[in-house]
């Protein structure tokens, strides 16, 4: 009897274990999780460093050449800069300049101020330039030689000319016309 019990125990058990849910097993990960950082995203350029050329008249105080920089914005560089006759003469007709220039990360773009001198005299245009040299940081140069053209405000000097005449021989005298240029140069009076 005791033997009938416990197969109908075990009986039991199986039944029920068929209607019992199957314990959940642990998931895997189907792949391995992959990590990575994002960089930033910094395109490797070389800043490039020109100057411009500019005009003034000598009225003006200055004259400012632009000095510009192009590729990489992110470092700062540097460069040297020395001013150099042309037609212009530093000293009478504007005042020498030489210094350093540094470019600030984000600047693009930094003038060097000439002094202009203003004379007396009336003349044609006259240029000088402005070399950039030593540049630092990684930078190199594109145009190094900006040109600065100075504008005349003096008025032509006054000028006299003479003009031909002719006459018939029994006309007695002949005259000449003499005319003057820009009378002003001689005196503001003649002006008035
Ligand atoms: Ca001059
Ligand atoms: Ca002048
Ligand atoms: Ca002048």
């Amino acid at each position: 009897m005791r033997g009938l019990i416990d197969c109908w125990d075990r009986l039991c058990e199986f039944v029920r274990s068929l209607f019992e849910p199957e314990p959940e097993r642990p998931r895997r990960r189907p792949y391995k999780r992959l990590s990575f950082e994002v960089l930033e995203e910094r395109t490797l350029l070389t800043s490039t460093l020109s100057i411009g050329d500019a005009y003034s008249s000598e009225g003006s105080a200055y004259l400012d050449l632009l000095v510009y920089r192009s590729g990489d914005p992110y470092e700062t560089v540097s460069v040297s800069y020395q001013s150099e006759n042309g037609t212009a003469a530093a000293g009478s007709d504007y005042t020498a300049v030489s210094g350093n220039l540094t470019f600030n990360p984000g600047v693009m773009t930094l003038p060097i101020q000439v002094p202009v001198l203003n004379d007396l005299t009336h003349e044609e245009l006259e240029e000088f330039f402005v070399n950039l040299s030593n540049a630092t940081g990684g930078a190199i140069i594109g145009d190094s030689k900006g040109q600065g053209t100075i504008g005349d405000n003096d008025p032509s000097p006054a000028e006299f000319s003479i003009a031909d005449a002719t006459v018939d021989e029994d006309f007695g005298t002949v005259q000449f016309q003499v005319s003057l240029s820009n009378p002003c140069r001689l005196s503001r009076n003649l002006c008035r």
